[in-house]
């Protein structure tokens, strides 16, 4: 009796406390339901709450287990068998509920918390959607559900993740945080990218040298990727891992609890320099290698021979491995990025094509995937591969993944083939999500979280009858540059929370203010899980505008609801600098930092910060011997002298030349008083850009007979690998000129010694001739 008052008394004090008020902020649901209703008080989970289901059932006795585990994780409650002295939660299979199997329909009352669907795939939603309203961790609290009614139903069928764990291996224990997060979110099929160059992954027992050769490789993780050597004989492989088909099991267990199917990749028949190190006999030469480093490999041969009889037994035998293990009925064959140059070569690969008819060696790669798509199919599966097996000719069956932007989904579809939409843009979570000053190095390309939640998976062109034809999109997580578990997770949030509400929710609830608003209780879910995710979402977007010769600084965040903070002094911006109210000129060279600021605090990593150079060159005409790359013109040719310094981000404000000098004239359009020059440069190693040998200043006053003024030398040296920036410059004894010519002299030998590109022209970057 005493006890039972003590109780009591303890769970009135629960009751009224802070925290559980807390709870009673409408839900933060993502991805968006598609129908939610919220009602004043709420539900109360407490010791005696029972959680009721078919216990005829395994499927719901699994799920039912998984639900309650979580539970008392986060409060210590265990759910009760039967009864319904403190409530229930009650879990009902019913056919009736419409859209489809992981439709759901949650009810929540004050008594009772009921969820009805189609099948456990639908419940298992609707308990995630209970979930989320939950405190993340653990604070001893009496849990609080708001009431709510939600009918619910996803848009795509396929709501994909993907991983890479060749180019870096991340081991079983991540894998499922990984699944965990993509349940959470409510995506479906975690594409898991198993072979590649630098390592084979999987155990497969017909040909166990795949994994004990073909699952190592030399360690040059203190280099980064794109700048590592070629293993060189006699270096031991070190670096690697593999999955035993008795892990794999249980990932796949423990991945269906949570209505995550695991489509397996089996590159092939490029990417595979992994799997000829295990067997050489594999490739056109049958020479020995290594898998590769991730360096540039030019000469080594990482594919497949298609002539080969021995090969298509592997690849049978492989697949057949796979289906074995993995019950997807989707299994994915790569089918990228093939140099498919040795096979002209190949006296075998030759034979086979005169022998199948077959007029190219894209038909060639195209004969070799309809060869595995007759082992998938043999098997009552189906076969995926990416949009380059479309080009010589596509397999019957194949359903069509594509990446090089959306016109290989498009062609499928239009060819009545099913499509997963994967475009680089933006749906790799390998590139930058801002910066990229303050973010960890990436691949490159800059995907925000809000071009990520703007995607749209159906393109205008299949839109009516083909429409059906996009069974979704996924995400794609290659991890070249993504070396440990905490830089994976901070690469896909808070982007996969995104990606999810554009694969689950109706397309007319896509409301971009709404969701961040909802994103932020998901944050403090990671920040209280100890979960890494990327503030760069707060990153203020600096954007200068030419305006009447000078220059006017616009400002914007993604963020919605937040201040901008920012000051020209070079001192970092706080939460009471000048606030950002309109665009306003810049009247003199220096730096503009800027941050964003929510409820009084600084949002983000680092602040955004460009500088800019106040000079008599601004606006004079540029000419050049011969233009920048196409790829590096920065904002045109005006650039050079626009006032606007580069920063480090490569693809924006520079001019970029490959192995040759640099010459550019400017004209000042008057006679004019000189007594500087200076010209910015970036080195980044990994990205073959280096500084210029020397850069040389003349000067005209009729554009006709140049007088040099200075030559500076390259301090900096091609050692360097920090990306820098400098200033080549010269100040001298005043001269007056209208022209002056520029000339940076491209270094002799290109790519230094020891780097990948030894001996191969280098690039130079080059931004703001500052005239003085
Ligand atoms: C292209 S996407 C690849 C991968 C790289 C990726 C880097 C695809 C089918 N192939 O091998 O890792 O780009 O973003």
């Amino acid at each position: 009796m005493t006890l039972r008052l003590t109780h009591l008394i303890i769970l009135s004090l629960i009751i009224v406390s802070p925290l559980q008020m807390a709870a009673q902020q409408p839900p933060a649901i993502i991805p968006q339901p598609a129908s939610i209703k919220i009602f004043p008080k709420a539900f109360l989970i407490r010791p005696g709450t029972s959680l009721r289901y078919d216990r005829q059932s395994a499927e719901l006795g699994r799920l039912a287990n998984w639900f309650a585990s979580a539970v008392h994780d986060v409060s210590g409650i265990r759910l009760a068998a039967n009864g319904e002295a403190q409530g229930a939660v009650e879990l009902r299979i019913d056919r009736s509920v419409p859209g489809g199997d992981e439709a759901y329909r949650l009810e929540v009352t004050t008594q009772r918390i009921n969820i009805a669907a189609p099948s456990p795939r639908g419940l298992f939603y609707g308990l995630q959607t209970v979930l989320q309203t939950l405190p993340a961790v653990r604070n001893n609290a009496v849990l609080s559900v708001p009431c709510m009614q939600v009918e619910d139903a996803p848009r795509f069928a396929w709501r994909g993740l993907h991983l890479d764990v060749s180019r870096h291996f991340f081991g079983p224990e991540v894998i499922r945080q990984y699944i965990d997060l993509m349940a959470r979110y409510k995506l479906n099929r975690f594409h898991w990218h198993l072979t590649d160059d630098t390592g084979w992954r999987l155990e497969i027992r017909k040909y166990p040298e795949l994994t004990r050769t073909g699952a190592w490789r030399v360690d040059y993780s203190d280099k980064p990727y794109g700048a590592r050597p070629q293993a060189r004989p006699g270096e031991e492989p070190t670096y690697g891992g593999y999955y035993t088909q008795e892990q794999v099991r249980e990932i796949i267990a423990y991945a269906r609890d949570r209505n995550v199917t695991i489509v397996p990749e089996i590159e092939m028949p490029g990417h595979s320099a992994a799997a000829v190190a295990a067997y050489p006999r594999l490739s056109c030469s049958g020479k020995t290698q290594l898998p590769m480093t991730g360096g540039n490999y030019s000469g080594v041969s990482s594919n497949l021979c298609p002539g080969n009889d021995s090969v298509i037994t592997f690849l049978s035998d492989v697949l057949n491995e796979v289906m074995d293990l993995f019950p997807s009925e989707y299994i994915h064959i790569g089918g990228d990025e093939v140099d498919k140059s040795p096979w002209k070569s190949c006296a075998r690969c030759q034979a086979r094509r005169k022998a199948e008819g077959l007029h190219s060696e894209e038909e060639l790669q195209s004969w070799l995937i309809r060869r595995a798509e007759k082992v998938i199919v043999a098997r009552k599966r189906r076969m995926i591969g990416w949009d380059e097996i479309l080009e010589g000719g596509l397999a019957p069956t194949a359903t069509v993944m594509s990446w090089r932007g959306e016109a290989g989904g498009i062609a499928a579809a239009r060819m009545g083939h099913d499509v997963v939409m994967t475009p680089g843009n933006p749906c790799y979570f390998d590139h930058y999500q801002a910066g990229p000053e303050g973010e960890p190095l990436a691949i490159g390309g800059m995907n925000t979280l809000q071009r990520v939640y703007a995607y749209e998976p159906v393109p205008a062109e299949l839109s009516g009858p083909l429409e059906r034809h996009v069974l979704g999109a996924q995400a794609n997580v290659w991890t070249e540059f993504i070396t440990t578990p905490e830089h994976l997770e901070y690469m896909i949030l808070p982007r996969l929370p995104a990606m999810a509400e554009v694969l689950w929710s109706p397309k007319g609830q896509r409301d971009w203010q709404g969701f961040r608003a909802r994103l932020r209780p998901h944050m403090r879910y990671f920040e209280q899980r100890g979960i890494r995710y990327s503030k760069g979402n707060f990153k203020v977007e600096i954007q200068p505008l030419p305006a009447d010769g000078g220059i006017v600084a616009s400002l914007s965040t993604e963020a919605p609801d937040a201040e901008i903070r920012y000051t020209l002094d070079g001192s970092e911006p706080t939460a009471t600098s000048n606030r950002y109210t309109a665009p306003f000129p810049i009247r003199e060279s220096g730096v503009l930092k800027a941050v964003t600021v929510v409820d009084g605090q600084v949002m983000g990593s680092v602040p955004a910060r460009q500088a800019f150079a106040f000079h008599a060159g601004l606006g004079a005409r540029v000419t050049y011997a011969e233009p920048p790359s196409r790829s590096y013109m920065a904002s045109g040719l005006q650039a050079l002298v626009d006032g606007v310094r580069g920063q480090h981000a490569v693809g924006r404000y520079w001019h970029g030349f490959e192995g040759r000098d640099v010459v550019a004239t400017l004209d000042l359009g008057m006679v004019k008083s000189l007594k500087s020059l200076s010209l910015g440069c970036l080195q980044r190693y990994s990205d073959w850009v280096f500084m210029p040998a020397e850069v040389r200043f003349d000067v005209s006053s009729d554009g006709q007979s140049f007088q040099t003024v200075a030559t500076v030398k390259d301090p900096v040296g091609p050692e360097q690998r920090n990306s820098t920036i400098h200033d080549f410059r010269a100040a001298f004894t005043p001269v007056t000129a209208r022209y002056v010519r520029m000339t940076a002299k491209a270094r002799p030998d290109g790519c230094p010694p020891g780097h990948p590109g030894e001996g191969k022209p280098s690039w130079i970057f080059a931004d703001e001739l500052v005239v003085e």
